[in-house]
């Protein structure tokens, strides 16, 4: 009997002690008081992910806390890395590294000396309001018709840019005559279309669908097609779609843009009312626009065999012209000064095009062509519109691998995964655990199409040292960088308000429009002649302002968003 009694109480005091264990320290409330220098993802982590926090500038921390955000109880204690210092970021930095914590929870970071981190969670499909927040700011975009409270909420507005009824710039080959024009996503934070920019981006969302084609379903994202039986992400798609398919002239060659001739005031879209021109024609506009309809024509077979015969045809009318045209390359005219999107070396967008055009059709022909040169497979920061194409064919050539021969399949293989290597060993090097080392207009859509190269080796061979590198390009452009901003907009904790966009800045609304990345640090500064004034000395990292005029750092744009969802996207379906 006594036995038994003791071992009761001792058996008791053993579940104590433990209990205690578990609970840790208790901490004080965070009085909403976050400290800047503790550098995360901002929106939060998968159990099972690499978590890394970055700590800036502190003298003698030696210990950090992950404190449960509900009870306030610590569960989990590391100890930081010694100091580093980061070149790119002009940081001395140490790191905690809370990999181990796997508990599902809303936590934050505690140390001694800076107190509480942003808020962030750990959890399965941590990463699922984001990347719908980054897909449906697409449809924010749109012009030609009003967004309606129902959809837009706060950020209704009116109908702007009809489009119907444009006319031609000479530098179109048009004299006379309108084009009907509607429809389509405004680029960025200017109201004007570019057919350069309407492609490569919207081939970029149409490979996710065909990577992961059950990601988004009817319903998923509150537009006015939800509940038409298709998936929301195919119909935001098609309203972009529809809208290139106008800017095909009766010859089969792409018009360049659709633009007015000058970048308008910061006003809301219906006050911008200056006259639109229908300007220039040009091979990268009909190559980039053949690949894309090419795509286009697998994405939408499944659902509506009539539009997608049409992407088809007007795919080969767009190659055709660009074989009689082979090197028309786009200048604006004097007279027009918005966006260029100009390129004068079509090899990339020849491989795009004649990728897409093969898998879609199966003619040698196109095969032929593509395999005349030798594959690229260089990654370089600022080729995005330029030159990614060329790794989106590359992408598209192997997810059909049964169309290739096993030789022309495995050089390509091979490229992808030796860039791949090479790029994960850098994100391992460099500031912040992402592959940059050179920070031009539009960084933060370089680091994620740099982890598109990954993330697509990753679909060759899974190694999880890509899924790693993946999940850290989306930790940096959500909070693990040295501005400490989460970059998308309203998307983390401390996030940019003052984007260079119209809406945002006219609608007299506090918050931008969210789900928007900002285009991030640039080191060329452009903006700087238009009296846009960045931190003293700033790094490369940190050449990043949170102020509307910064056209070069803080304007979104189509082409950064589509790799912030393929990489969201691809997390949510890879990460388990
Ligand atoms: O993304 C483009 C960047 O690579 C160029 O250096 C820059 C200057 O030509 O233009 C950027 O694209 C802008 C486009 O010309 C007009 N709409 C806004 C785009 C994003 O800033």
């Amino acid at each position: 009997m006594r036995n038994k009694v003791l071992g009761v109480g001792l058996l008791t005091l053993l579940i104590i002690g433990l209990c205690i264990g578990c609970a840790g320290k208790q901490f004080p409330p965070d009085d909403n008081e976050y400290s800047d220098q503790i550098r995360l993802n901002q929106i939060g982590y998968y159990p099972n992910a690499v978590k890394k926090a970055v700590i800036v500038e502190v003298k003698g921390a030696t210990d950090f806390s992950i404190v449960d955000r509900k009870t306030m109880y610590s569960v989990f204690e590391g100890k930081l890395s010694e100091q580093i210092s980061w070149e790119l970021s002009g940081e001395k930095v140490q790191i905690a590294n809370f990999s181990d914590l796997t508990k599902t929870g809303k936590y934050i970071l505690y140390i001694d000396c800076l107190g509480y981190s942003y808020p962030f969670e750990i959890r399965n499909n941590v990463l699922d309001q984001v990347f719908l927040g980054s897909v449906k700011a697409m449809y924010y975009q749109r012009m030609s018709t009003p967004l309606e409270e129902e959809f837009a909420g706060k950020w209704h507005r009116p109908m702007a840019h009809p489009d119907d009824n444009v006319s031609y710039h000479p530098s179109s080959g048009r004299n006379e005559g309108f084009l009907n024009s509607p429809g389509g996503w405004y680029d960025a934070g200017d109201y004007n279309k570019y057919v350069v920019n309407g492609s490569f981006p919207l081939g970029q969302f149409l490979s996710f669908h065909e990577q992961y084609p059950n990601t988004l379903k009817d319903n998923s994202l509150n537009i006015p097609e939800s509940g038409n039986g298709t998936s929301d992400y195919l119909d935001e798609l098609k309203y972009e779609m529809d809208w290139l398919l106008t800017m095909q002239d009766d010859d089969g060659g792409l018009f360049h843009k659709l633009t007015a001739l000058n970048f308008q005031g910061m006003v809301m879209p219906h006050e911008a009312t200056a006259k639109r021109y229908v300007v220039g024609k040009g091979t990268a506009a009909s190559l980039d626009f053949s690949a894309c309809a090419a795509k286009a024509y697998r994405v939408f077979k499944e659902i509506d065999a009539n539009y997608a015969h049409k992407c088809l045809e007007a795919s080969k009318r767009a190659y055709a012209w660009a074989l009689e045209n082979p090197d028309v390359e786009y200048l604006n005219p004097e007279i027009v000064s918005t966006g260029q999107y100009g390129d004068k070396d079509f090899l990339d967008e020849w491989f795009w095009a004649n990728a897409e055009l093969y898998i879609s059709t199966g003619e040698n022909e196109y095969l032929k062509k593509l395999t005349e040169s030798d594959f690229n497979f260089e990654f370089v920061p600022g080729d995005n519109w330029t030159k990614f194409m060329r790794f989106m064919g590359m992408f598209a050539l192997l997810d059909n691998k049964e169309t290739l021969s096993s030789q022309i399949f495995e050089s390509l293989k091979k490229g992808i995964i030796l860039e791949a290597d090479k790029l994960v060993e850098r994100s391992n090097s460099l500031a912040y655990f992402q592959p940059l080392d050179d920070f031009q207009w539009g960084s933060n859509s370089d680091v994620l199409n740099a982890a598109i190269i990954i993330a697509n080796a990753y679909r060759l061979n899974p190694k999880p040292d890509y899924l790693i590198a993946v999940q850290q390009a989306a930790d940096y452009v959500l909070g693990a960088n040295a501005t400490g901003f989460s970059f998308v907009t309203g998307y983390g904790h401390k996030t940019p308000m003052f984007i260079h966009h119209r809406q945002s800045e006219a609608d007299g609304i506090d918050e931008p429009i969210p789900g928007l990345i900002a285009g991030g640090p640039n080191f060329g500064k452009q903006d700087v002649a238009d009296g846009v004034v960045y931190p003293e000395n700033a790094p490369p990292m940190k050449s990043w302002v949170d102020q509307e005029p910064s056209y070069a750092s803080n304007e979104i744009c189509i082409n950064w968003n589509s790799p912030l969802s393929y990489i969201l996207g691809f997390l949510e379906n890879e990460s388990k």
